[in-house]
């Protein structure tokens, strides 16, 4: 690879920057060398405790325990809300901006903070408690947020699933954490179409049956099924329900919520986070990355279902008393301009999306976004997957007009937060790079036998110690924990993800070495669309593997074998992406079916996806070892008739 070009950091924006390289320099090394006194200042800096901890940190990786704060009691609904009202009680929390362009709603700290309050006794009324679970399946509306801060108001454990998923896919869900209360609304809105999220989750709870309270939120009014003593409606119930409800004592390592991720086996996992460090760094993290000052307007993409949303939409922006914007809508409704319409419109500052996002738009060419003058932007982030050198060229210079840093930002659902990425006043940028670690986290490049490699090279990406934000466990499911994180390098945390170390540090991340697609920043196992796949009865067996996809990052290529006597067809083939559509969603819909009548399988009978990816991308004349194989002509076969020239 040639010489990445440098964006050194300018001396004015190093000046105005809450923290500049010999800042970022100093702390990182404390945070590393002293990192019980390090970790103990931030807690006081950034969160406000009912009671201070005992112990700043009880971790032994090895034996998959992390703990952080042990003993001290705080409430994140507290934090986010209650300790702004005296001095910001009239500032912005949210600013809404619907579907339509003509729809937006600011909502204060002092209406969020009421709000959340109401749904907070709803929810009690209903009898939800400390530790039950409860389950968000929202579009991107306010009450979406004030669903997830009502449960930590209370001490009930959030599993947020995203809006998109389908009825089996929620209901897998619900039942894998036992949630008892469904928060949902009668439709969601996107891109001028409608979602039917409470007719999904009747579907979803025909299988439930410990689901005994659905909250509604009215968003089109559209006439919904409706179950007098499950269902309520949230206008009416929070009509009735105090403004009041005392923040329930949280212990630090007090689950905060699940959320759902895909690994390399068929089964999501539900990823679990608690309280006092998760929060602690999503707030931390969101200062010093996107170099929020004061009264700034902040807006992130995502999706509240996402752990962007969780992290860099809720919790990180409020913790930090900012404003947060929350969008019903997609990029390119009603036009292709509608980001930058945005951000004329309520003035924003900090714009933090995905890769995918800005390709499609490049797709579009830069008229949409010139017509807008932007000038309030100052920080662009991106985050979900690498993003290629020629996106980030584009949107530095095109949407940031060559005067804003973008600060590329890797992590995962599992880290809570976000891990390697530039800060805006401290690092040179290079196209590509999420550049250097966060204070706490040492990164480290391995390879396949676990030993550590130094200096400029390729490995898996590990990180070594435990951090505050780091995920405790797989709801229900330890063993499982350790054994996709905790022990393919014993004593350290395995991403998933390959990277490059280059000879200035920086580090490059490559993608995902597993099984795991990333589908427009999306995570996919190719264990689930498979599984979706062979419950056609006309199929007999499938494999997955992703392949380049212009605008996706990675599209979703499948390899089909049908029972004996049934035939392909392009009928078939609809049938088929129909069918993953309606078992998980419709980010999950194959883009490529190739009729496979054998898979190249070894002796002992295992799939070798290597070779179905070099298939699938046309890299044929490096096949690798092919002499394992039970059967070498089925892929002769496989290449005759490949899908993708
Ligand atoms: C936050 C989020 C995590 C996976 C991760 C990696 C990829 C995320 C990235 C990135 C390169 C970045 N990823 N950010 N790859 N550069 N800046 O996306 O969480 O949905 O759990 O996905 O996404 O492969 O392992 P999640």
């Amino acid at each position: 690879m040639s010489e990445a070009k440098l964006y050194p950091v300018p001396a004015e924006v190093a000046d105005y920057a809450l923290l500049n390289r010999e800042q970022y320099e100093r702390m990182y090394r404390r945070s590393l060398e002293e990192p019980e006194s390090f970790w103990a200042e931030q807690a006081e800096e950034f969160l406000t405790w009912f009671r201070k901890w005992d112990r700043v940190s009880n971790n032994d990786l090895s034996k998959g325990q992390i703990r952080w704060f042990e003993g001290g009691k705080l409430n994140v609904s507290y934090n986010c809300l209650d300790r702004h009202l005296e001095q910001n009680g009239e500032r912005a929390a949210l600013i809404w901006e619907g579907d339509e362009p003509d729809q937006s709603k600011t909502i204060s700290y002092r209406e969020l903070h009421a709000e959340v309050c109401r749904c907070a006794n709803v929810l009690k009324e209903r009898g939800v408690r400390k530790g039950d679970r409860v389950c968000v399946y929202m579009p991107m509306i306010p009450e979406a947020v004030v669903a997830m801060l009502a449960c930590t108001r209370i001490g009930a454990v959030h599993s947020v699933v995203f809006g998109g998923f389908s009825p089996s896919a929620l209901r897998d869900r619900i039942q894998d954490s036992d949630c008892q209360v469904v928060i949902t609304s009668d439709e969601g809105v996107r891109g001028g179409r409608t979602v039917p999220l409470k007719e999904n989750v009747e579907k979803a709870l025909a299988e439930c049956p410990n689901v005994h309270t659905v909250l509604t939120v009215r968003r089109t009014g559209k006439d919904v099924t409706w179950v007098d003593s499950r269902d309520v409606w949230y206008h009416e119930a929070i009509q009735s329900a105090s403004a009041e409800c005392e923040p329930e004592q949280m212990d630090a390592e007090d689950p905060l919520f699940i959320l759902y991720t895909s690994g390399s086996t068929g089964k999501p996992k539900g990823v679990l986070h608690t309280t006092g460090g998760y929060l602690l760094q999503t707030a931390m993290t969101f200062k010093y990355v996107f170099d929020y000052h004061d009264g700034e307007i902040y807006w992130c993409t995502a999706d509240v279902g996402w752990v962007t949303g969780h992290s860099y939409i809720v919790y990180g922006p409020l913790a930090n008393g900012a404003t947060s914007l929350v969008f019903e809508g997609v990029p390119t409704y009603p036009d292709a301009g509608r980001f930058w319409q945005v951000v004329d419109k309520h003035k924003v500052n900090i714009f933090y999306t995905a890769p995918t996002a800005i390709r499609a738009l490049m797709g579009q060419g830069e008229e949409p976004v010139k017509q807008y003058s932007r000038q309030s932007l100052r920080i662009l982030g991106t985050v979900g997957e690498p993003i290629n050198p020629e996106a980030w060229e584009w949107y530095y210079r095109v949407v940031g007009d060559e005067r804003c840093r973008i600060v590329d930002t890797w992590w995962q659902t599992e880290t809570g937060a976000i891990m390697i990425s530039a800060l805006p006043g401290a690092i040179d940028l290079k196209p590509g790079s999420a550049t250097l670690p966060f204070f706490g986290v040492e990164p480290q490049l391995v390879d396949n036998d676990g030993n550590v490699l130094e200096g400029a090279t390729d490995g898996n990406l590990c990180l070594t110690r435990a951090w505050p934000s780091m995920m405790r466990t797989i709801y229900g499911d330890h063993e499982r924990f350790m054994n996709t994180y905790l022990t393919h390098y014993t004593g350290k945390y395995f991403t998933g993800d390959g990277a490059r170390r280059d000879a200035d540090g920086y580090y490059w991340i490559t993608g995902r070495v597993d099984d795991v697609l990333n589908i427009s920043g999306h995570r996919m196992g190719t264990a689930e669309v498979e599984s979706a796949l062979v419950l056609h009865d006309k199929v007999a067996e499938a494999a997955v593997v992703g392949f380049p996809h212009d605008v996706k990052g990675q599209g979703i290529y499948c390899y089909v074998t049908l029972v004996k006597g049934a035939e392909p067809s392009e009928e078939l083939k609809k049938e088929l992406v129909d069918l993953v559509r309606k078992e998980i969603g419709a980010i999950a819909k194959p883009d490529v079916i190739q009729w496979a009548p054998g898979l190249p399988k070894t002796r002992s009978g295992k799939i070798m996806r290597r070779i179905l990816r070099k298939v699938a991308t046309n890299e044929l004349d490096n096949l690798g070892d092919t002499s394992t194989l039970a059967d070498p002509s089925v892929v002769d076969e496989l290449i005759e008739n490949r899908a993708n020239r």
